[in-house]
C-alpha cells in the first residue's frame, strides 16, 4: 500500500509513521510537510536512513498548493491521511487566519485533488473538541451535534463538514476520525503535558488556567496511531470514528502526577488568567470503533505517562531546542497576558 501522509512531522503523524513502518514492512509512505513551527524532520531522523530507506519519502509542501498535491497524487496513492494542521487552541484565539487557510482550505484542496485522482481512502484526522464542551456528565458520541467553541474547533469542524459533504456529493470514500487529547513522544511543548514536563525539569512555574479543574480524556499517541490504523485498513467509508482513552483527568491531576513523577515540589504549580472560551469537559464513547473495528487500547494512563516522561528525560536536546527557538516569542507573549 502507498500512503500520502500529510503533517508527518508533527507529533501524532510523525508517530504515525513511526507505527505503520515499523508494522507494515512492505508499505510505501510519502510525507508532505510545510515544515511549520510544529514540524520537525528530526522526528523521523531514524526512518529515513533506517526502517523507511527505499520505501519513505519527504515533501515539503503546503496541503493548500494544488499543484504541489496534484503532483503526489498522480503517482499512484492508495490512501491519504491527513494529519496536517494548526493544532493549538490558544495560537488559533491569537491569530485564527493560518487556523482556516490549512485546517478547512488545505483539506478542501486534498479532497479535490484525492476525487481527481480516484484515491481509494481518504482518513481525516479531526478531534473530539469539535463536539464543544460537556457537563459534568455524559459522553460525545458519533451523533453529538457539532458545536465548536474556539477557532481552532471550528476550522476543524467546517473541515469535517467538508470532508462528509464530499461523500454526499462525490462519493469520495472518506473516514473520519475524532480522538481525544494525545500525549507521548514528540509532542511539542506547548501543549499541556511536554510544556509541564519541560519546565517542571528546569524548575520553571507551570502555569495552570482558571481554577484548574478543565477535564480532558487522555489517550497515548500509539493507541491513536493504532486506532487510525484499524480505521485506514476498516473503517466504513463515510462513517466517523470516536477514539478515545476512557482516562478523565482534571488538569490539575496531570499537574500532580507530573510534578510526583519528576520529584518537584507543589509550589511550581501558578494559577493564571483562564483560556478566552476554554471548553469545560471532554470525554469520549468510543463504543463504535471497539466493536466494529475490534480496536482497543494497549496502555493506560500511569505506563503512558511514565514512558512519556521517560522519553523527555532522555531528550533534553530536542525539546531545549525548541523551546530556546522562535517558539519562545509566542510563549513569552501569551503568557505575560496571562499573569
Ligand atoms: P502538530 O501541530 O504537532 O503537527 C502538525 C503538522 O502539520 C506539523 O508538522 C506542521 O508542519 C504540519 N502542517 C501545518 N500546516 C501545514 C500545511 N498547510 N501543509 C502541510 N503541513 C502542514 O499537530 P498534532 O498534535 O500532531 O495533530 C495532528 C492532527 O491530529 C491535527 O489534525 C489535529 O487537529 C489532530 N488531533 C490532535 C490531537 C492532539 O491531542 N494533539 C487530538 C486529536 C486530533
Ligand atoms: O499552559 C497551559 N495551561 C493549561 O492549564 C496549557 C497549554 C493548557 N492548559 C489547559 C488547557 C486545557 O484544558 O490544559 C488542557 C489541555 O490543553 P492543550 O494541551 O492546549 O490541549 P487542548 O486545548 O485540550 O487541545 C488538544 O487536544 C485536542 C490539542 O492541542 C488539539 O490539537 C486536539 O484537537
Amino acid at each position: 500500500m502507498k500512503l500520502l501522509v500529510t503533517g508527518g512531522a508533527g507529533f501524532i503523524g510523525s508517530n504515525f509513521i513511526h507505527y505503520i513502518m515499523g508494522k507494515y514492512s512492505d508499505y510505501e509512505i510519502i510525507n508532505l510537510d510545510k515544515l511549520t513551527y510544529a514540524g520537525n524532520l528530526e522526528n523521523l531522523s531514524t526512518i529515513e536512513s533506517g526502517i523507511g530507506k527505499g520505501r519513505y519519502r519527504f515533501i515539503k509542501g503546503d496541503i493548500a498548493d494544488t499543484r504541489c498535491i496534484d503532483g503526489i497524487l498522480s503517482t499512484d496513492i492508495d490512501a491519504v491521511i491527513n494529519f496536517a494542521a494548526e493544532s493549538h487552541v490558544d495560537r488559533s484565539i491569537d491569530n485564527a487566519r493560518i487556523f482556516l487557510e490549512t485546517n478547512v482550505v488545505g483539506t478542501q484542496v486534498l479532497l479535490d485533488a484525492a476525487l481527481r485522482h480516484k484515491v481509494g481512502r481518504f482518513v481525516q484526522i479531526s478531534t473530539d473538541e469539535v463536539y464543544g464542551s460537556l457537563g459534568p456528565a455524559g459522553l460525545f458520541t458519533e451523533s453529538t451535534p457539532i458545536a465548536p467553541n474556539s477557532p481552532y474547533s471550528a476550522s476543524k469542524a467546517g473541515a469535517d463538514m467538508l470532508v462528509h459533504a464530499y461523500f454526499e456529493t462525490f462519493g469520495l470514500p472518506v473516514i473520519t476520525t475524532r480522538c481525544s487529547n494525545n500525549y507521548g513522544p514528540y509532542q511539542f511543548p506547548e501543549k499541556l503535558i511536554p510544556l509541564f514536563i519541560t519546565n517542571a525539569l528546569a524548575d520553571k512555574p507551570l502555569p495552570l488556567y482558571g481554577d484548574g479543574l478543565n477535564i480532558r480524556d487522555w489517550i497515548y499517541v500509539e493507541d491513536h496511531c493504532s486506532g487510525i490504523d484499524a480505521v485506514l485498513h476498516r473503517g466504513r467509508p463515510g462513517h466517523v470514528y470516536n477514539i478515545g482513552g476512557n482516562c478523565e483527568k482534571t488538569n490539575t491531576e496531570i499537574t500532580r502526577t507530573i510534578l510526583d513523577e519528576l520529584a518537584k515540589p507543589q509550589t511550581l504549580i501558578h494559577y493564571v488568567k483562564d483560556r478566552p472560551g476554554h471548553d469545560r469537559r471532554y470525554a469520549i464513547d468510543c463504543t463504535r470503533i471497539c466493536t466494529e473495528l475490534g480496536w482497543s487500547q494497549r496502555y493506560d494512563f500511569a505506563t503512558g505517562m511514565k514512558k512519556t516522561i521517560a522519553w523527555y528525560l532522555a531528550n533534553k536536546p530536542w525539546w531545549q531546542r525548541i523551546k530556546n527557538g522562535e517558539y519562545l516569542d509566542f510563549y513569552k507573549r501569551w503568557y505575560s497576558d496571562r499573569q
